[in-house]
């Protein structure tokens, strides 16, 4: 799956809407047993969640896109198939979820490329079951002091902590996709796949028992002046910055 949304693959309402379709048709595609997901815009994994979406809109729309992103999650975190990210750029908050739902992440050996959960920096605070995700993948210690900083890892130190599992050339990076993807495959798939399931289904349980409370808290949260105004000033920066 090559993500495709110009210039920096942000996450949309549209963009969500359509990844989650996209997945769903590969996941009852009895003869699609992995995936690959990547990004067709080298340098830029995914920007994470568009915070255009989360900015002077109204209650419904902010229902909508955080249904969606709920969705996106619970079916890539919990889809059947091997999932590969192969991290050709920088990924923050929502980018760095995509790549954590992933069996492996393979990320491109440029320390110019970061990927962290960085939401603290934006002046909100990342859900409990994107710390879950990072904390079933780096552990405790490191996704707390990561969280509270808003860190983002240049890519020798994502691998150090264990936030990637593997640094490669860029120009490397489909075709160890590929091969690791072979290797995985070569184990039987119900076994993979209960096993998978086992690891994963406490932390998916938790949000399905809660999902509208989840979308209730972001509503109450995203409309505060306060945090509207801080993302304001946050994308006011980032126009800035050229
Ligand atoms: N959303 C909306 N627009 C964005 C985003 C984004 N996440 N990221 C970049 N853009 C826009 C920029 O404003 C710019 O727009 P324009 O061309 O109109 O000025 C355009 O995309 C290109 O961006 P850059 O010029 O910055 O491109 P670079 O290649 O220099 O840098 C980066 C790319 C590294 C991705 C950089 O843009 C960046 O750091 N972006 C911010 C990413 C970020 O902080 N994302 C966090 C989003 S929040 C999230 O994912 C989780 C939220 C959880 C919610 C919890 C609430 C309770």
């Amino acid at each position: 799956m090559k993500m495709k949304n110009p210039p920096v693959n942000r996450l949309s309402l549209d963009f969500l809407t359509e990844f989650s379709i996209g997945l769903e048709k590969l996941e009852i595609d009895r003869v699609c047993r992995g995936i690959i997901l990547t990004s067709a815009s080298p340098g830029i994994f995914s920007a994470g969640l568009d915070i255009t979406e989360m900015v002077g809109k109204s209650a419904e729309h902010y229902t909508a896109f955080w249904r969606a992103v709920q969705e996106m999650w619970l079916k890539l975190y919990g889809s059947n198939m091997v999932t590969i990210a192969a991290i050709n750029g920088s990924s923050p908050a929502g980018g760095c979820l995509l790549a954590l739902c992933s069996d492996y992440r393979i990320m491109a050996d440029n320390p110019a490329y970061a990927i962290g959960l960085n939401e603290t920096q934006l002046g909100i605070v990342a859900p409990f079951w994107f710390k879950d995700t990072m904390i079933n993948t780096v552990g405790n210690r490191v996704t707390e002091q990561s969280l509270q900083l808003g860190q983002m890892y240049p890519s020798p130190d994502a691998l150090k902590i264990g936030l990637v599992d593997q640094l490669v050339p860029e120009d490397k990076i489909q075709s160890t996709a590929a091969a690791i993807m072979t290797k995985w495959l070569t184990v039987p798939d119900h076994a993979r796949q209960l096993t998978k399931s086992v690891m994963r289904k406490t932390t998916i349980d938790k949000l399905v028992k809660q999902r509208e409370a989840d979308i209730n808290n972001f509503v109450s949260f995203i409309t505060r002046d306060s945090i509207q105004k801080s993302l304001q000033v946050y994308m006011e920066r980032l126009k800035q910055k050229k």
